[in-house]
């Protein structure tokens, strides 16, 4: 039988820092690639992957080839515990699906199959910051995430407020002046209330991904000012 805290437990063993349950009732409405994704599913279980302060205190106008390399690993943990934690729930004889870590299914709105950083916290993992990232009171939004969907009965974690307060670092740092410093209590209704996308899109994919050491849709800049990730 399948159980939170075995589930817990488990992500942890394989490298997991942070695990939480999402009950699915608190995202509906929330767009996934395809539509109907979410239907088979009553929970999910949320990883998150620290990424070490080291990288990001080398981070200062924009990413580094290190961070670039710590990013793509990470992904890769991620994807590797995810898909384990899929194969032994399906073992147990309960639906479950591992969505990728970072993949982006549609390029035209630049979206995922589903936001983990909704699914994040849902899970009680942290809230959506200024910056629109995942902030966690553990190591700020120095990690990063990926989604397990499941039909097996697991007990959902408490959600967080958000704790921003009148910070607004992430503001002031970036490079595209991309974030307007909204804020909220639960979530923002769309990414424009909370950063002018365009010019954030246009940062990473015109400036960082086309510089021959980075080569990739990254920054780095927002998640390392927080003060949240400092406090480490
Ligand atoms: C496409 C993509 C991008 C695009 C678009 C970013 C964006 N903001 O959507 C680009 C290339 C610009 C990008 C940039 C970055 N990305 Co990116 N990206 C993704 C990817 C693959 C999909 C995101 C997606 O589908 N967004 C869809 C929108 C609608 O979701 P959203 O941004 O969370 O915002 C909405 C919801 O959260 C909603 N919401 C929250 N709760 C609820 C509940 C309900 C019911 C509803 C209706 C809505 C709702 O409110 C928002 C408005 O609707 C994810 C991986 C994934 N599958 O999640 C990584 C991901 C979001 N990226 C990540 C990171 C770190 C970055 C960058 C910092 C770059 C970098 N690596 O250095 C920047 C940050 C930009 C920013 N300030 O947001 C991390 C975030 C980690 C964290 N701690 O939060 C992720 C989760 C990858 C990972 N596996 O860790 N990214
Ligand atoms: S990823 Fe970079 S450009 Fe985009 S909001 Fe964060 S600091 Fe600004
Ligand atoms: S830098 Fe400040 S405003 Fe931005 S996400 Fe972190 S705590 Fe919130």
């Amino acid at each position: 039988m399948v159980s939170t805290i075995d589930i817990k437990k488990r992500a942890i063993e394989l490298g997991a820092d942070l695990v939480g349950i999402a009950d699915l009732k608190h995202v509906s409405g929330l767009p996934t690639e395809p539509k109907d994704l979410l239907e088979p599913y009553t929970n999910a279980v949320v990883i998150a992957v620290a990424v070490s302060p080291d990288v990001f205190e080398q981070i200062k106008n924009g990413p580094t080839p290190l961070y670039v390399h710590h990013y793509q690993v990470a992904n890769t943990l991620l994807d590797n515990i995810a898909l384990r934690l899929q194969n032994e729930i399906i073992h147990e004889g309960f639906r479950a699906l591992a969505i990728p870590a970072s993949l982006i299914v549609d390029k035209v709105n630049w979206m995922g199959h589903i936001s983990h950083k909704a699914m994040a916290k849902a899970a009680g993992l942290g809230w959506q910051g200024k910056s629109l990232l995942l902030v966690t009171p553990e190591y700020g939004p120095r990690v990063r995430l990926a989604t397990l969907l499941t039909n097996a009965p697991l007990d959902p974690d408490p959600l967080q407020s958000n704790r921003c307060g009148t910070c607004n670092k992430c503001q002031e740092a970036c490079p595209a002046a991309a974030i307007k410093g909204a804020s909220w209590d639960d979530h923002p209704q769309s990414r424009e209330e909370a950063l002018h996308f365009n010019q954030c899109v246009e940062k990473l994919t015109n400036d960082f991904a086309k510089r021959p050491e980075i080569g990739k849709n990254v920054c780095g800049v927002c998640i390392s000012v927080c003060p949240w990730g400092k406090r480490r």
